[in-house]
Formats: structure tokens, C-alpha cells, sequence
């Protein structure tokens, strides 16, 4: 899922290649970016786990939050640029008192913190729905993800039996771990590293910092409509040192019981 800061990459992408072909007083590059985000409300999201609707629903209200704003901004923007523009010498440009210039800024400042506030407490509650210290979390299946110093994943599954890494000959360190779909996990996290990875599974919306000396954990399940044997890569997104990016490996998830 693209988040909301590509979003505005988008826009601002889109703006300059406008300014690039120097056709920029011919296109209207609002409207282009109004469609940019729109596009990308509408790529479909990573509907995978239980863990999808809340961070869905909260993107798309930022995302409209923030077009809303855009709008605003390069309305406002182009009104000026407008009215003031040289050849026309009839507008009134005599500033505003010093007191009524005061209360507009008071008051856009108030707006934006208003604003703010509001989708601090909106987004809190989804950001920590499923994201606890292991000791208050809602528990599953209690699986333990430790996160090494050779740059690879380990798991300890309920029965005891430890997964460890396979390194290929391209030194990628590979652990898969096997699911079963519809049941739910919490993924207990270790760091035996001494310094700090972050397990990201993109398809089912997991994304944990994974600390030495913390415990994170994260639970979820596994939507029921997903097919046996998909496959969902795992990344490190922490710039963790030599083999950050041959930090590889799968949750598979399946639905003949085979799982952790
Ligand atoms: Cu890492």
C-alpha cells in the first residue's frame, strides 16, 4: 500500500516534470495532482490479515484530509498569483493593519493545530490496536522472532523447535515460517543483535522495531480468504549494517494445519 507521504512525492513529481517540459502555464498541475491522489486511493490495498480495515480506512482519511488542504493551498496560491500579477495595476495592494494580520495568523495557526489534534487521537487507537508490550498483549498463538547479529531471522514455535536461517550461495539468510490462515499469532520479538532491525511484512500490514532489551510484540491473524501456500516476503526496514538487505524470508500461509 502506498502510503500518504508518497502521495505527496506524487504530486510534487508530477510538478516537477511540468516544470521540466516548461509547459507549466498550460497545464493546470492541481488537477494533476488531485489525480494522483485519487489513483492512489483507489490501488487496492493489502487486505491480508485482520490488521487491514483500521490502517486503510485511517490512510484514506488522511489522504483526503491532506488533498483537502492541497487544494486549499494551491487555490489560495493561484488566487495570488492572479490577482497580483504585474500587468494588472488596478488590485488593491495596500496591506492589512497590523492587528487584523495578527488575528489571521492566530487564527490559521488554531485551524492546523484543531486539525492536528484531531488526527492524533484518530490515528492513536489503530496504531496501538494490535501493537503492545508482550506482558498486556491480547494473546495468541505465541510465537518468538528473534532478530540476529548475522542478519538473519529466527523463530521459536510453540512446540520448542527453533527455525534457524539457511544461507544461499548469494548470501541471502532465508527463514520461512509456516501459518495457518484464520488462526491468530502473537509474534513475541527478541534482539540478540545489539542493534536494531524492524520486521515488516507488507501484505498482512505488520511492521515491528525489533530493539535490544525490548519486547515488542505484535497479534494477528491471517484472513481467512487467503489461499494455501501464498506467500508473503518479510524485509527489514531498520538500516541494520552488511547484510541488511539479505535479510530474506516468508510467512507461508496455509490451511492443512501445518503450521506453527
Ligand atoms: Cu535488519
Amino acid at each position: 500500500m502506498l502510503s500518504f507521504i508518497e502521495v505527496i512525492f506524487t504530486c510534487q513529481y508530477n510538478y516537477i516534470i511540468m516544470c521540466n517540459w516548461k509547459i507549466m502555464k498550460k497545464v493546470n498541475f492541481s488537477l494533476i495532482a488531485i489525480i494522483s491522489i485519487f489513483f492512489n486511493i483507489i490501488n487496492p490495498a493489502s487486505a491480508n490479515s485482520n490488521l487491514s480495515e483500521n490502517y486503510d480506512n485511517l490512510f484514506v482519511l488522511l489522504t483526503i484530509v491532506s488533498a483537502l488542504v492541497l487544494i486549499l493551498v494551491l487555490g489560495l496560491w493561484g488566487y495570488f498569483i492572479y490577482e497580483f500579477r504585474e500587468e494588472k495595476q488596478d488590485s488593491d495592494r495596500t496591506p492589512i493593519n497590523h492587528a487584523t494580520a495578527r488575528k489571521l495568523e492566530f487564527t490559521w495557526t488554531a485551524i492546523a493545530v484543531v486539525i492536528v489534534v484531531i488526527l492524533m487521537f484518530v490515528s492513536y487507537p489503530v496504531l496501538f490496536s494490535e501493537t503492545n508490550n508482550a506482558e498486556e498483549a491480547e494473546t495468541g498463538t505465541e510465537v518468538v522472532v528473534i532478530g540476529t547479529n548475522g542478519w538473519a531471522w529466527r523463530y521459536i514455535l510453540p512446540n520448542g523447535t527453533q527455525l534457524n536461517e539457511t544461507i544461499s550461495p548469494d548470501e541471502n539468510r532465508v527463514t520461512d515460517i509456516k501459518l495457518n490462515i484464520g488462526e491468530t499469532y502473537t509474534f513475541v520479538f527478541y534482539n540478540i543483535a545489539g542493534f536494531i532491525h524492524s520486521y515488516y511484512v507488507e501484505e498482512l500490514n505488520i511492521k515491528m522495531d525489533v530493539v535490544p532489551g525490548v519486547n515488542n510484540s505484535y497479534t494477528f491473524t491471517i484472513d481467512q480468504n487467503i489461499e494455501h501456500d501464498t506467500v508473503f516476503p518479510i524485509l527489514c526496514t531498520e538500516f541494520c549494517g552488511q547484510y541488511h538487505s539479505n535479510m530474506k524470508g516468508s510467512i507461508i500461509a496455509v490451511n492443512d494445519g501445518s503450521g506453527a
